[in-house]
């Protein structure tokens, strides 16, 4: 007997999962780039996200592609090959009140972007930037990039002889109030993550390993998914609760799980798994990075986070209406106003 499909459930912006979805996908079958893409379309579902209030930012890669993958209905600015953070500050400093998702690679960011990265997590422009990091150049055909292994050797690639740059690392001296590390095979930390991120006050940075299956999924590279499946260690058991929710830490024993605030009202729940790691302290965050990087562990999860820092739209005292939904007249300066400026100029 043929069986009907079921529908889809509508969420509270009236929308099926489906509707969350970009373009069919045109990157590799297998490339971890995929699985990132289907967890944002998730999130943004299970959020109740407005498409219209997502912007979409991206440079150039595979990585960078992937945007035309996911909410097909937001904003979207697919940039240059380094430079999507002075789009983004661009855009966000023009709509304060857009929610940012920019999605980037390690050649993106880490070689050709790094001081574009470097300042838009200095400004702290509010966005959730995700690098989706595979230690090559997927789209120009396997080149090492600045995070790919030191000595590792690749068929086309050669041998690599410099050391690789941490992008969270990078990412903490910065400035960024909210670093990750993730694995796109891990999917439910990716979307705690993503939706935590969301809900963070300026640049949340997400490093996420996320294997390039046609050119460095070998099982001696740490950027491959038998490393990451093997190697994964959690700092702890992320996750994020919505404001509405009452905290309950009744069903959890004392000292096994610890919240921090958000600055939306949501809140972070880390369960402590092995040992207690605190991610507020930056000091920590540094150290527990370099022994990883020096012991080859790949630990995921919240590695640092400061909620205290102000936004630069924050800073910049920006009124409560978007400069780009201002009339001209509030937003030109009055004829009388430039000649007394000019004036003053010339005393
Ligand atoms: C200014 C400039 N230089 C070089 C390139 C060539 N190029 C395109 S994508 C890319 C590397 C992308 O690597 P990554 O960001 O790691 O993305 P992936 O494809 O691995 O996801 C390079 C070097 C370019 N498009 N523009
Ligand atoms: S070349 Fe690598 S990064 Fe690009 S789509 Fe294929 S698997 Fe993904
Ligand atoms: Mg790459």
């Amino acid at each position: 007997m043929a069986t009907r499909a079921r529908p889809q459930s509508i969420n509270l912006a009236g929308l099926t999962k489906n509707d969350y979805k970009g373009q069919p996908s045109t990157l590799c079958k297998g490339c971890g780039h995929n699985s990132i893409a289907n967890q944002i379309v998730q999130i943004a579902y299970e959020l109740d996200i407005e498409p219209h209030e997502i912007i979409k930012l991206s440079g150039i890669g595979c990585s960078s592609k992937s945007p035309a993958y996911f909410l097909g209905m937001s904003h979207g600015f697919n940039s240059l090959h380094g430079r999507m953070p002075s789009i983004g500050t661009g855009a966000l400093l023009a709509n304060h009140k857009l929610k940012a998702i920019g999605v980037s690679g390690d050649g993106d960011t880490a070689s050709i972007g790094m001081g574009q990265f470097k300042h838009l997590m200095r400004r702290n422009v509010r966005m959730v930037y995700i690098v989706e990091n595979n230690g090559v150049y997927g789209l120009t055909k396997g080149q090492f990039s600045a995070t790919a292994d030191e000595g590792q050797v690749l068929k086309y690639a050669g041998r690599n002889e410099l050391p690789p740059i941490d992008i969270c690392m990078e990412a903490i001296m910065a400035g960024a109030g909210f670093v990750a590390r993730s694995f796109s095979g891990d999917a439910k930390q990716v979307r705690e993550l993503l939706k935590a991120a969301l809900s963070h006050r300026g640049t949340a940075v997400l490093d996420i390993i996320s294997p390039c299956v046609a050119f460095n999924d070998t099982d001696t590279s740490t950027k491959s998914y038998s490393y990451g499946r093997d190697n994964e260690a959690p700092l702890h058991d992320f996750g994020w609760v919505p404001p509405a929710e009452e905290i309950s830490i009744s069903e959890v024993a004392p000292g096994e799980a610890r919240d921090i605030d958000l600055h939306d009202g949501s809140h972070i729940r880390l369960r402590r798994l092995d040992e207690d790691y605190d991610p507020t302290d930056k000091m920590a965050a540094l150290t527990v990075l370099h022994k990883a990087e020096e012991n080859l562990e790949f630990i995921t999860g919240l590695v640092y986070f400061d909620p205290d820092r102000e936004s630069l739209a924050e800073a910049s005292d920006l009124p409560d209406t978007p400069l780009a939904l201002l009339p001209d007249e509030m937003l030109r300066p009055s004829p009388q106003s430039l000649a007394d400026l000019m004036l003053d100029l010339q005393r």
